[in-house]
């Protein structure tokens, strides 16, 4: 593939069985409290295929009417997002080189038919510090490009216990997930890939 742009990295796997475990179960927790919600795109009101959730003291959400933002609450609860689990603030600490903590993690829940298509992380306004993502579940196709929508990308697969950086010069690369490949982790029960992306929002 096109080499990385300076300030994305790929650590394969990061964390070990019992790290993934521990974070299945604290996102399970999560999800009790602020359920998964299907997001829907800005103006066509068209659903997106992850479900998603947050953890932390801001939330990423998008729909028809208002789009793409954060905000302290859950969109249907009403209720402030439940807090970071330690074990991710730790990761954050050892590995984003940021001096403050991250605000948001976004929980995605992809279903094995689920995909998402080629973005920027962009509605931060903290982009001296990267976007950290953690893989946990069946194997994806990840694709990364450049600055610009038009610019090659390449591609490369995600297992459970991978973890992405975003950072540098590459904290605005487009990227997204082509696929889940079926049947290739055994570390969700009914299948399927969740990603957490932990965010700084305000610098
Ligand atoms: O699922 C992934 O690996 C990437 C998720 C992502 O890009 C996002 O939530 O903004
Ligand atoms: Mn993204």
């Amino acid at each position: 593939m096109a080499s990385l742009m300076k300030g994305i990295r790929h650590l394969p796997g990061y964390l070990d069985r019992a790290e993934q475990e521990h974070l299945v179960e604290a996102i399970r927790q999560i999800v009790i409290e602020a359920p998964l919600f299907v997001p829907t795109m800005p103006g066509t009101g068209k659903p997106m295929s992850v479900r998603m959730t947050n953890c932390g003291t801001l939330g990423w959400v998008t729909d028809k009417d208002n789009g793409y933002r954060y905000q302290p609450t859950h969109p249907f609860t009403g209720k402030p997002w439940p807090a970071m689990p330690p074990k991710l603030l730790d990761l954050w600490e050892r590995l984003a080189a940021y001096s403050k903590p991250p605000e948001a993690c976004l929980v995605n829940f992809y279903s094995d038919d689920a995909k998402m298509g080629l973005h920027q992380d962009k509605d931060e306004n903290a982009f001296e510090a990267p976007v950290l993502s953690v893989s946990l579940g069946n194997t994806c196709l990840f694709r990364v490009g450049g600055l610009e929508r038009k610019a090659p990308t390449g591609s490369f697969k995600l297992s459970s216990g991978d973890i992405v950086l975003l950072g540098g010069e590459g904290r605005l690369a487009f990227h997204g997930v082509d696929r889940i490949y079926p049947g290739t982790s055994t570390l969700l029960k009914n299948g399927g890939r969740i990603n957490l992306t932990l965010r700084r929002i305000n610098p």
